[in-house]
């Protein structure tokens, strides 16, 4: 048997749209998720890969937009390798399927669908055996039946399927979760030699067989992903399996957790947001908690905003977020109010210091507003 290499890429989810993405950072995003599949292609020329195999979700959706396709295929092409696309969950085959719409005239001789079970000969010594979804909701185990048809063979065999591995979702009660027992079983008994699987956006490799893995995604689609998009290098020789991690993506997801109640706090927080590298690549959501006096507040506020214009979307965790305002003295000082407003200021303080974020919005704006009167 003589070795073969070959990229392993999913969940492409082209055409994907994020609610917290602003109209101009979608279009970098959407346009990097495309351009990506090119960076795929060079690390395949770089590793001496013989093939690219994306095990499902491709699109996003069966109503993406001809451009959205055509610009995909496009970048396909690019890569000059051959590349087999298997429908996942998102885009799954049967009525109406992105797969037979009209956009896919324009499919370039180097991409082949993975529309049914198979095999698919990739060359005289390797073959692909698809799992391809038929249904969004097929209600059964979509990978392993397929196992109890396969006979041994000389040929270096790779499974691509797309679903959820009930060990890493023990307490899921879904039906389409793949019994990786029986995977592991046909790894161990010769009748396939490597696994590529999606749907789970980790770059994850069995511990058991080396031969099962999950990919990732090539650029990160949610708060989720740790870190940028990923591919792995696999290559397989005799019954030795070798995967490399390779970070592919420009596009990261980040999460900022911090406690703010002082100044302090803040400047630590904005040695957070100073350590992102891309920003312009980067979604920060923050989740911030903590009782701010009235000038540390609109130092956080401002502090937002400034990183609103630097990152492709900063928003809040609104279901963790817990900042109470709550005036001190030196905020009061400055305010130097008497009469009708100190007592409205007093009674907003007790409210504010109750918890109530109404009182603590209005503190903050009478803040803003006396301060800079
Ligand atoms: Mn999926």
């Amino acid at each position: 048997m003589t070795s073969v290499t070959f990229i392993h890429s999913a969940d492409w989810q082209l055409g994907m749209t994020r609610k917290y993405l602003s109209d101009e950072a979608q279009a970098r995003y959407t346009g990097a998720r495309v351009d990506t599949i090119r960076t795929i292609g060079e690390l395949a020329h770089s590793e001496g890969a013989q093939f690219i195999v994306v095990a499902g979700d491709v699109f996003e959706h069966a109503n993406l937009s001809t451009r959205d396709v055509v610009r995909a295929y496009e970048a396909m092409a690019e890569t000059r390798l051959p590349i087999y696309l298997l429908p996942g969950n998102h885009d799954p085959l049967g009525p109406g399927s992105i797969w037979s719409g009209e956009a896919h005239s324009s499919r370039p001789d180097n991409v082949t669908i993975l529309d049914h079970e198979g095999p698919f000969d990739v060359s005289p010594s390797v073959e692909i055996v698809a799992c391809p979804w038929y249904t969004k909701h097929p209600g059964h185990d979509p990978v392993t039946g397929i196992l109890a048809s396969l006979k041994p063979t000389d040929k270096t065999r790779i499974l691509v399927a797309h679903g959820m591995l009930d060990v890493l979702d023990p307490d899921k009660q879904s039906e389409t979760l793949v019994d990786t027992a029986a995977l592991r079983g046909a790894v161990r008994d010769g009748l396939v030699d490597y696994v590529a699987l999606g749907d789970r956006h980790i770059c994850w490799t069995d511990p058991e067989t080396g031969a099962i893995n999950y990919s990732g995604t090539h650029e990160s689609t949610g708060p989720r992903e740790k870190s940028r998009g990923t591919a792995l290098a696999v290559t397989l020789d005799g019954s030795t399996v070798t995967t490399t991690r390779h970070e592919i993506g420009r596009w990261l997801h980040v999460d900022i957790h911090r406690h703010v109640s002082s100044m302090e706090d803040i400047a630590l927080l904005e040695s957070d947001f100073a350590s992102i590298t891309h920003k312009d690549c980067a979604i920060v959501r923050t989740v911030l908690t903590g009782t701010l006096s009235m000038a540390a507040a609109a130092a956080l506020d401002r502090l937002l905003e400034a990183q609103t214009h630097v990152f492709a979307s900063v928003y809040k965790w609104e279901r963790h977020t817990d900042l109470v305002v709550v005036p001190d003295d030196a905020d009061e000082s400055l305010l130097g109010l008497s009469g009708f407003a100190a007592e409205a200021m007093a009674e907003l303080r007790e409210l504010a210091q109750q918890g109530d974020k109404t009182a603590s919005d209005a503190l903050l704006l009478l803040y803003r507003l006396g301060a800079t009167s």
